[in-house]
């Protein structure tokens, strides 16, 4: 990543967004970063993006560049499998409780009998596949332990056991957390990033790597929007100022409102994947 667009150096400010590669380091010398009290300190202005005492900004890259390269090669092998079967996947992400499962559990009952399957990140517990199988949708539960995001292996092997059907959607429910999961492709076809009322308008312009990967927002919990003093325009201009392109969908899994505008762009996008196919 920060191998490829060597924007930490300072030198080239402005190259990551023209080139689509924001991956937030940009923002310690870009616009996003005006407000720098003296004395306040920021890791991560080197190319590797991150500090580790004892390691240097070299060795740093090797590693990253070694992980995320075997990772890529385990994403290209979903990515042909999905292609093949015609099938539509979509990487969940988020912090901790914004609602990706109470939100895909309301997708699948909306979606009704359409095939779909579900992989569920989480560090310990079932409890997230549990509460899928209960709406009927085949789920596998992937226990990350201390890691704290799902890799393309790891979904390789989740699919092997969930036996995708043609044409069907399957939901990856990535780990909760801002940070990691935005690096790690998994063979997906769009990033969605959960982004719930109740977490502060902010937060695209402190996490801007993850939603900078996302295709899509979904701003969820508007149903408590009215108790939390929020300003939901400021959300979408936070989100557009790290991302210009994002889409934005307002909804709550809780009441259903905006669902249908979720689901359709769900449908549409798994069409144009189809389409896009056939004329190959
Ligand atoms: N009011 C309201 N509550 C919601 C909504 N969506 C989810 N919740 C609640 O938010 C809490 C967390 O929801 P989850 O669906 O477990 O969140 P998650 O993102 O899957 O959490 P992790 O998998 O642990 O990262 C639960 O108490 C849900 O009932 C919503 O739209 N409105
Ligand atoms: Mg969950």
């Amino acid at each position: 990543m920060c191998t490829v667009c060597g924007c930490g150096d300072g030198t080239v400010e402005g190259h990551a967004q023209a080139h689509g590669h924001d991956h937030g380091h940009a923002h310690g010398h870009g616009h996003h970063h005006h407000h720098h009290h003296p004395g306040d300190m920021h890791f991560g202005q080197g190319p590797a993006g991150v500090e580790v005492p004892g390691m240097s900004q070299e060795r740093l890259i090797e590693i990253e560049t070694g992980i995320l390269s075997r990772n890529d090669g385990f994403a290209a092998a979903n990515r042909a499998r999905l292609a093949a079967l015609g099938a539509f996947a979509v990487n969940l992400v988020s912090s901790p409780g914004s609602g990706k499962t109470t939100l895909l559990c309301a997708t699948i009952r909306a979606l009704g009998d359409a095939p779909l399957a579900v992989i569920e990140g989480d560090q310990q517990t079932s409890n997230d596949a549990d509460r899928i199988r209960e709406t009927g949708a085949p789920a596998c539960q992937v226990n990350t332990g201390k890691g704290c995001h799902l890799d393309a292996h790891m979904v390789g092997h989740a699919m092997d056991h969930l036996d995708l059907g043609r044409d069907s959607t399957l939901f990856i429910e990535n780990v909760g957390n801002l940070v990691c999961p935005a690096a790690f492709d998994l063979g997906e076809d769009a990033k969605v990033a959960i982004l719930s009322v109740t977490e502060g308008e902010d937060k695209p312009l402190k996490y801007p790597d993850m939603f900078t990967a996302a295709r899509i927002a979904l701003l969820n919990k508007v149903d408590l929007a009215p108790h939390c003093d929020v300003d939901l325009d400021l959300y979408e201009a936070n989100l557009r100022r790290v991302n210009p392109t994002i889409e934005v969908i307002r909804l709550s899994a809780r009441t259903g409102e905006g669902l249908a505008d979720w689901t359709a762009w769900l449908r549409a996008e798994a069409q144009a994947k189809r389409r896009a196919r056939a004329a190959e």
